[in-house]
């Protein structure tokens, strides 16, 4: 079966076409809006412009030194003792969320559709420009193709292997015609995603089976740890588990009230200290209310760290060992967010957080707010690292399971939607 069609049994039938087609032409406008006047468009609040979130890394809040001094002796076993200093406001029951404002009805790949907008729009733009001029597949057009690859953040490595893989199969297709090209193009862009591993499963989250499941956070400063982990609470509550949050950012100033306000939001519990204090400690008494509680997550917030900081990665290995020893296969998840809009230096980040601790996934957040989507290919084909989670917007339903499908379908909808017209046609 043609790839295009598959996409489109898998994820158009879900949702109303209609309505979804309004909704994108919506988004073009302001798109286009936002492109020519760089005005904020009605979409403001779901498509923020770029300079709204993104805080350039050298303009980031840096850890003054004295920061060493706390980090030395970071965790010791009198963490009990500090038990005293612990504010669980909500005691034992569950918070009552806030009401949530949002259209929860929305498909995986509506949502998908709607935060790769302007991936898509600038990629699909450049793919049919690039079809329209070459009638033909030839050497010109794979590397005119490339480039487009590139520009997308798609990663060279990845991008060159990729050209090799369509090159092969156009041949063995005995495809001359660039039209027939797209559809290829998406298809690999899903088996480069997979690489070696054939099933093609979508990667959910790994859980205890019989216990606490423990979440750890990790990133550089402003890339949306915080704001994940209250989507994440969300979701997991919505699914009916027992949510508890630990405030691991002592750092700096406002984090804690900023997961707390999470918390409340999303009615679920938050362990705290007072600001400067021991992270491990923090995470340890998470871990020991969490138990008490019986709750069947706990998620720990932790303070945004540059990567080059010795001292601070040497702090979050500590936070780690206390989870590890307090439960046994704990974290079962250990995630890093990269914000999508630094573009390859998002590669950099993960190359040096997955060597100072085990990075078991990535969140890739604010896809909403980049044209170059790509980096999610190259993140997980040159770094071997699932992608997990994506963010797709501030809202709190903004989070998605990544699926590579949906992914695709995401770029290509506009080209699967017209082939579903051809085919109409016919
Ligand atoms: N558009 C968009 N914005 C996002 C997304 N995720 C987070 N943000 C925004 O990014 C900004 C920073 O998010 P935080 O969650 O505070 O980031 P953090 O990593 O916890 O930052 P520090 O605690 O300072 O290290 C906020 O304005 C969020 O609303 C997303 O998926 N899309
Ligand atoms: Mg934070």
């Amino acid at each position: 079966m043609s790839f295009f069609k598959k996409l489109k049994e898998k994820f158009v039938k879900d949702f109303d076409l209609s309505e979804d087609k309004k909704q994108e032409e919506e988004l073009k406008e302001s798109e286009e809006q936002n492109e020519l006047d760089d005005e904020e468009g009605e979409n403001k609040e779901e498509l923020p412009l770029e300079g709204e979130t993104e805080v350039p890394l050298d303009e980031q809040e840096e850890f003054p030194q004295e920061e060493d001094d706390y980090k030395e002796d970071i965790f010791t076993d009198e963490v009990e003792d500090e038990e005293n200093t612990v504010t669980d406001e909500s005691e034992d029951e569950e918070v009552d969320a806030l009401p949530v404002e949002e259209e929860e009805e929305d498909s995986i790949a509506a949502k998908f559709k709607r935060g790769l907008a302007k991936t898509r729009n600038s990629f699909s733009t450049k793919i049919n420009d690039l079809v329209a001029r070459y009638r033909t597949v030839d050497e010109d057009f794979f590397e005119e193709l490339e480039e487009v690859l590139i520009s997308a953040d798609v990663g060279v490595n990845t991008v060159m292997e990729m050209i090799d893989e369509l090159e092969m199969e156009v041949k063995r297709r005995n495809i001359k015609d660039t039209k027939q090209v797209k559809e290829v193009i998406s298809e690999k862009l899903v088996e480069i995603y997979y690489g070696d591993d054939q099933a093609g499963d979508v990667e959910g989250l790994n859980e205890n089976p019989d216990g606490l499941t423990i979440y750890l956070f990790v990133g550089v400063n402003g890339v949306g740890k915080t704001t994940t982990i209250g989507k994440l609470a969300h979701r997991l509550k919505a699914e009916g588990k027992k949510v508890t949050l630990a405030a691991g950012d002592t750092f700096r100033a406002g984090a804690i009230d900023q997961l707390e306000a999470w918390g409340d939001r999303v009615g679920v519990n938050t362990i705290k200290h007072s600001e400067g204090s021991d992270p491990a400690a923090v995470i340890f008494d998470g871990i020991k209310s969490a138990k008490s509680r019986n709750a069947d997550v706990l998620i720990c917030d932790t303070a945004g760290r540059l990567q080059n900081k010795v001292n601070l990665m040497n702090e979050l290995s500590k936070v780690k060992r206390v989870i590890e020893r307090e439960v046994p296969g704990a974290p079962h998840e250990v995630l890093l967010v990269l914000d999508a809009t630094t573009g390859q230096n998002a590669m950099s980040q993960a190359k040096t957080f997955s060597e100072a601790t085990d990075v078991s996934g990535i969140v890739l957040s604010k896809l909403d707010g980049t044209a170059k989507g790509g980096i999610v290919l190259a993140i997980r084909n040159e770094l071997d690292i699932p992608v997990k989670l994506v963010g797709l917007g501030e809202k709190v339903t903004d989070l998605e399971t990544f699926d590579a499908h949906a992914f695709v379908y995401g770029l290509f909808a506009d080209m699967i939607e017209d082939y579903e017209d051809e085919e109409n046609e016919d």
